[in-house]
């Protein structure tokens, strides 16, 4: 019998009302029920949201020191279930070891950082403009957070969103994707046993259509944080209008990696192996394009075919995996529809371009790792995001040119060049349209205390990570303190 998994709701663990659940399975074995989980509803998602609405009200007047030692605890104990976590996240969305390991790692590093942002939080004094006077700006929390994340960082990203939400004052109500509710439900385990009291955190596990919507569209809940596609963003902004909430999207990407004739070709040859096949190409962060100078054109791509063909597809469990499954049906069916669209639109397929299904792989959701040459800008290859080990390589001439075609796209999240030349290392920088640019790295990788987030169609403008998240999940107040005993009136009304 498969493990039953429920929600947390005020502190305690409850089924869905309507007593309905799902099966989570393995993507490298689909014949393995990793377990089942409530299938919730709007209701449960009333009775999260009135817990969380409870607790914030006791939440918010607890020091953030206080709140920041909690964040430590849960850092701690993310240490000490680091190797069985992510062996629980491989089984359930793929991806090889190593790499869930680093997923808990950035959990980890958010948990730290937001303990110490506990005994900062600044706000600011200014001098006022009359005598006597004392002017300030502080944070404050803002209430309820509806937390909805997406299922290849099931880990970290929930990290980034609950760890400032909370160390803020805030109280969550926490919608994991429904194809990675087994880590979203280690990561409360951990938030409670730390010593969050009932409440601050609350889990409802279910699909987007109803728990997702239900919590978008709550009254109760003040704000919104979602990581996923730009559609479906586009629908929670639409849904949140309707309160005004404050919403942060973290959406859509066509990440680039630039090769100059003047880059260490090895370094760019194992940066976009990392970039485009990592984690099987379904990163935000993924690189998606390589524009690769014509004068290296044939002999990197001969270098980049002959590698990409001895990656080892495989069960992320077993130690010689270098790449796992599709998450799932719909996203290898979504890659197979991007490789024929590829085909029909003239591009040259160098590398993959099959589902793999060699013995053990027969069992799981595994597409070999694709490589289209002779991609031109306008292909819907080059445009689109295809969320999956798909790389499409476009030729360019000089630097300016190559820029053009990076930006040449609605999103603009991650960017990357390879060149020695430093003049266009910094043209790069002012001139790509993008939230993260690296310089002779990959397009992924980003650090936990560095902003994270993207323009154009890629987001809304706020941005995770770091000092900026906090900004997010707290109001300015300004203050004014008169202490000169008399009515003074503001320097417009006196000037
Ligand atoms: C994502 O794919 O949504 O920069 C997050 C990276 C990771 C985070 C990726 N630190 O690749």
């Amino acid at each position: 019998m498969p493990q039953k998994f429920q929600n947390l709701i005020n502190g305690k663990w409850v089924d869905a009302k309507s007593g309905k659940t799902f099966e989570n399975r393995n993507p490298a074995n689909w014949n393995e029920v990793v377990g089942t989980f409530p299938k919730s509803g709007k209701e449960d998602v009333d009775e999260a949201v009135k817990a969380a609405r409870a607790a914030f009200e006791k939440w918010r007047l607890v020091p953030s020191p206080k709140r920041g030692d909690i964040m430590r605890k849960i850092g701690d104990l993310l240490v000490a279930r680091k190797e069985e976590i992510a062996r629980e996240m491989t089984r359930e969305m793929g991806k090889v070891l190593d790499e869930t390991r680093g997923d808990v790692q950035e959990g980890i590093d958010t948990a730290y950082y937001a303990a110490t942002e506990g005994r900062r939080l600044f706000g600011h004094t200014v001098p006022s403009e009359l005598p006597n006077k004392f002017a300030m700006a502080i944070r404050v929390p803002i209430g309820v957070a509806g937390i909805i994340t997406p299922w290849n960082f099931p880990m970290a990203i929930p990290t980034w969103k609950m760890f400032p939400a909370i160390l803020s004052g805030n109280t969550c109500v926490f919608k994991p994707a429904s194809d990675t509710p087994r880590t979203a439900t280690m990561l409360v385990e951990i938030m409670m046993e730390a010593g969050l009291p009932a409440g601050v955190v609350n889990i409802v596990h279910g699909g987007g259509g109803e728990v997702g919507n239900a919590i978008v569209g709550h009254q109760d809940v003040d704000l919104i944080s979602f990581t996923g596609s730009t559609g479906i963003g586009k629908n929670i902004s639409k849904i949140a209008s309707d309160t005004l909430k404050r919403v942060s999207l973290e959406l859509g990407g066509k990440n680039a990696q630039i090769v100059m004739d003047d880059a260490d070709l090895d370094l760019a040859l194992d940066g976009v192996l990392w970039g485009a096949f990592g984690t099987t190409g379904q990163r935000c962060t993924a690189t998606s394009r390589l524009i690769l100078h014509e004068k290296v054109y044939d002999k990197f791509m001969s270098m980049l075919v002959d590698r990409t063909n001895k990656l080892k597809l495989g069960d992320g469990l077993l130690a010689d995996s270098q790449v796992g499954p599709c998450v799932n049906e719909s996203q290898r069916k979504t890659v197979q529809e991007y490789v024929q669209i590829g085909q029909q639109e003239g591009a040259k397929l160098v590398a993959g371009g099959k589902i793999a299904t060699d013995g053990a792989l027969s069992n799981g959701w595994f597409h070999q790792p694709t490589i289209f040459s002779e991609v031109t800008p306008e292909m819907r290859i080059a445009k689109e995001e295809i969320f999956g080990p798909v790389l499409s390589v476009i030729r360019t001439t000089d630097v300016t040119e190559s820029i053009k075609i990076l930006n040449n796209t609605i999103y603009g999240l991650s960017s990357s060049i390879y060149t020695r030349d430093i003049n266009k290392a910094f043209q790069a920088i002012r001139d790509i349209q993008s939230g993260i640019t690296y310089i002779n790295a990959p397009t992924i990788g980003a650090e936990a205390h560095l902003p994270f987030g993207g323009v154009k169609q890629t987001g809304n403008g706020h941005r995770e990570g770091g000092w900026t998240v906090y900004d997010f999940y707290t109001e300015w107040k300004a203050v004014y303190v008169d202490y000169s005993g008399s009515l003074q009136r503001a320097q417009i009304d006196n000037y």
